[in-house]
């Protein structure tokens, strides 16, 4: 398969006014007719040959304004459909013959169960009929579906329902009509026996919007909290970005087979039911978290994506990664905003900064790809949208906003590039971007280097700031980035007033403790004048760039930091960065055969934080939750992750926690129970996520508090504490602890399909020496389907993901599971197939595994039969 580039757009020589489709849906067949009205461009010059994009379709007829096409009019390959000698402007018609029952991509028009549904982004709609599959070729969109009333009593697609009726023949007929223009990739259709729960919301300008959300009958009681999040969603963007929701209905539709989370097309969301249905029987606290966060992210696409779209998907991070930034504020003020932001910076920087170190590592703009599908990637999304909150960072809100609605405004109904989105944010506010925009067209994370010195007598204090970045595929030689360093200085009685070298004392800003210092050369120095002791730099508040950090804290500083900085962000990093000293300092004494002792001023400090009950505990639980061990993979650098031996230490440390903490552990267990009537808000989530963690502390230290955990799983009136029970039972007891209670959840949920799932997560992760013979096992499971992406990314993905010592066996049988899963996946699901691969991409950082990792990527790189999806994820590797 070969290279797209970026370098090489072109625009379009067809537009498409209109696109008319009729789709007859059936059991062994469905015909797809499309109509599309062409105009040619008028941008192009000369007589253009109209190639469309088509695959596996069987094309049955074609004509141009109702003429039938010979057969010598037209070329076939296989992806495309070639005319030559297309008018200036005429109807071109096609027929075709599509098979969603055996489509098992899960993209284009597919079914799922019983249903028949679509997923098009990014170029699925070629699947279901022969087009322009560009995001640039936008169209109004018309939709006629024919099928079966009995069993496909739901027939929906985008915009507005014009028309529904009965057919003699059985069948039953609808007509849908999208007013806005759209690229193919929003298109949907779903066809089911669903039900729906429905409610209103008016809009800031008096507008009655009809919301539904369908089921399948058995899911109707677990579609509120994904109702409430979408209202809510409405109001926000209202009220934050100034976005109102334009139709006079908004659909959502739950799906079991689907590849990605959820996805935003017009009007018609499409919903993997993993990030919909909730009900605390099936549902975690994360999870109800998730679907908020997610039913928002959809919504907000309206504009961020769907109003205003990507002109070629090298763009994708124009309405990812905006679009991320935005559901991330969003969450941030329906709950704890400094929380969400750990949550974030956990995320970015265990998995994007190692996808930056990687060999996949990629621009949020990418310069070229194989296939688009592998792009939807922790960079393009979570960096995109890291890049768009420094541009906020450096705007400061208002002008981020009016930059916003200028964008918004300027390209409504346009497809456009990053380029136009930080033109707007620049023409807004007058600031210049011109070297900010280096974040969009270089790789890899930069390295923040920071020293420092007092002077005592002249009472200033200077921070000496430098920035590299590694060399990335295909970019050896990098330009400095424009780096917003928020920070503050800490001193004895709390954070000290600012004030840099030769700039005026502000009476308005004199009191300041909070500054953010541009960094935009290879090194640079920033004097503080008036500082009268030496202090602590609070540095990177709020995670304020994707970078890494290197300061050389003493452990004492970081200790200062987490328990008296006014960043909470800080507070929390410092603690993670004093268990990382501390688990690296266990692993060097564990390698050198001496006895294990640590730190005292770790287990202080975290028994200080646990001991107050002032703090919020959902801060405690994260700063008490050491950091994992993949991500002190990623810190220990190319070459240098030692999987048992990161796993012993953090083992240690882990236990050596619960050890030293067990009164106090017991005491908040205790206080910190919710009690029966589950709600997932605030502040009960905050309590069963630090009492989990006492529990996970507990077991570890002695294993008579197992008890504590059997006895928590029987009362527990939700599946957050079952499940955090069972995963004690099972992470910190014998397999005699957890077989009897893992069968009797299994028993009593097994017509739970998400919480089945869930279990086999569980399984997945365990730690024991049998893991690689029961994922096994459970793949044969009944309820186990390698077709059901949901099933592998909770078996397959969380054995690769979040089980290292496993995964990483020295006899290499981890690597092999992986390999052989993703051969058979790369027939009938390359997307979920190619995604699976990610762990085994990261071989160059394994110590004593690099070989035995890349001689599987090598095995499968021999095969075939490769898709482009597992071919450029393979290759990539291993050059
Ligand atoms: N556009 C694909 C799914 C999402 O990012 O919303
Ligand atoms: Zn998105």
């Amino acid at each position: 398969p070969g290279a797209v580039y970026l370098k090489d757009y072109c625009a379009p020589a067809f537009l498409i006014n209109r696109t008319e489709l009729h789709f007859d849906l059936g059991e062994e067949e469905t015909i797809v007719t499309s109509r599309l009205y062409l105009l040619r461009s008028p941008e192009i010059a000369g007589e253009p040959v109209l190639s469309l994009q088509g695959q596996e379709l069987e094309l049955l007829e074609v004509s141009i304004d109702n003429e039938l096409l010979p057969a010598s009019a037209y070329r076939q390959t296989e992806d495309s459909l070639v005319v030559d000698g297309v008018p200036e402007q005429c109807v071109l018609t096609c027929k075709t013959r599509i098979r969603p029952q055996d489509n098992t991509s899960l993209e284009g028009l597919y079914k799922s169960h019983s249903m028949f549904c679509t997923q098009c982004e990014a170029e699925g709609f070629r699947k279901i009929t022969y087009y322009l599959d560009r995001p640039d070729i936008m169209s109004v969109f018309t939709v006629t579906i024919e099928a079966d009333a009995k069993r496909y009593p739901v027939l929906l697609s985008n915009g507005n329902l014009l028309e529904s009726k009965l057919l003699e023949s059985g069948r039953r007929q609808v007509l849908w009509h999208d007013p806005f223009p759209k690229p193919a990739y929003l298109f949907a259709l779903v066809a089911g026996d669903l039900e729906y729960i429905e409610d209103t919301f008016e809009t800031a300008s008096g507008n009655n919007v009809t919301l539904r959300i369908y089921v399948e009958p058995k899911d109707l009681g677990k579609c509120d909290h994904a109702m409430d999040s979408l209202k809510r969603s409405m109001r926000w963007d209202e009220e934050t970005f100034g976005r109102e929701y334009d139709l006079e209905l908004f659909n959502v539709v739950a799906v079991d087979d689907f590849n990605m989370g959820a996805m935003e097309n017009k009007s018609l969301n499409i919903f993997n039911t993993s990030c919909v249905l909730c009900h605390p029987d099936i549902t975690t606290d994360q999870g109800y978290q998730r679907v908020e966060a997610i039913v928002a992210h959809e919504y907000f696409h309206n504009w961020s994506g769907n109003r205003v779209t990507c002109r070629d998907w090298f763009q994708l991070s124009l309405k990812e990664g905006f679009t991320v930034f935005r559901d991330a504020e969003f969450s941030s003020d329906m709950g704890s905003r400094t929380v969400k932001r750990i949550e974030d910076v956990n995320l970015l920087r265990t998995a994007q900064f190692a996808e930056d170190a990687g060999p996949m590592a990629h621009p949020v703009r990418p310069e070229s790809y194989i296939e688009i599908n592998n792009f939807y990637t922790r960079t393009v999304y979570e960096k995109g949208a890291e890049v768009v909150r420094m541009i906020h960072t450096l705007l400061g809100p208002e002008a981020f906003r009016a930059g916003s609605d200028l964008y918004f405004e300027r390209h409504d109904g346009q497809a456009v590039t990053v380029e136009d989105f930080v033109c707007a944010m620049e023409d807004a506010s007058g600031a210049d971007l011109q070297q900010f925009r280096r974040w969009y067209s270089q790789a890899g994370t930069p390295h923040l280097g920071v020293r420092d010195s007092y002077d005592e007598a002249a009472q200033t204090y200077t921070l000496e700031v430098s920035q590299s970045c590694p060399p990335t595929p295909g970019q050896t030689e990098k330009e400095p980035f424009v780096i917003p360093l928020a920070m503050g200085l800490l001193g004895e009685a709390g954070n000290l007033p600012l004030r840099l070298q030769g700039e005026e004392a502000d009476p308005e800003t004199a009191d300041n403790t909070h500054m953010v210092l541009i960094v935009d050369q290879p090194a640079q120095q920033f004097v503080f004048e008036g500082v009268a002791e030496r202090p602590v730099p609070s540095l990177l508040r709020g995670f304020s760039a994707p970078v890494r950090l290197g300061y050389d804290y003493s452990r004492e500083a970081l200790c200062q930091l987490m328990s008296r900085d006014d960043d909470g962000f800080v507070r929390w990093d410092s603690a993670q960065a004093l268990a990382t000293q501390v688990i690296t300092q266990v692993q060097q004494q564990l390698a050198a055969r001496q006895t294990v002792v640590v730190d005292p001023l770790l287990l202080q400090a975290c028994a200080q934080l646990l001991a107050d009950e002032s703090l919020d505990p959902a801060m405690v639980a994260e700063m008490l939750t050491l950091p994992g061990e993949s991500y002190l993979a990623e810190l220990a650098g190319e070459g240098a992750a030692d999987v048992d031996a990161i796993h012993s230490a953090h083992l240690a440390v882990h236990r050596a926690m619960g050890e030293s903490m067990t009164p106090l552990l017991l005491a908040r267990y205790k206080d910190l129970a919710v009690g029966e009537n589950y709600a997932p808000r605030g502040e009960q989530i905050a309590a069963r996520a630090l009492r989990n963690l006492c529990l996970s502390y507990l077991a570890h230290a002695d294993s008579q508090h197992l008890t504590l955990a059997r006895a928590q799983l029987d009362a527990a009136d939700n599946i957050t504490d079952r499940l955090a029970a069972l995963r004690v039972l099972a992470f910190y007891g014998d397999e005699a602890d957890w077989s009897e209670p893992m069968a009797a959840f299994y028993h009593d949920w097994a017509d739970e399909t998400l919480v089945v799932n869930q279990w086999l997560a569980v399984q997945a992760a365990i730690p024991d020496a049998n893991a690689i013979q029961r994922v096994r096992e459970l793949m044969q499971h009944k309820d186990f389907d390698l077709r059901n992406p949901n099933k592998v990314r909770s078996l397959v993905g969380t054995f690769a993901g979040r089980n290292p010592v496993n995964f990483h066996r020295a006899d290499g049988q981890g690597y092999r599971l992986l390999v052989d899963i993703v051969a058979e996946l790369n027939a009938s699901n390359p997307q979920i197939a190619a995604g699976l691969l990610t762990p085994l991409t990261r071989w160059r950082y394994y110590v004593g595994r690099a070989d035995l990792m890349r001689s599987e990527l090598e095995r499968l790189a021999a095969r075939e039969d490769l898709s482009p999806d597992v071919y450029e994820v393979v290759t990539k590797s291993l050059q």
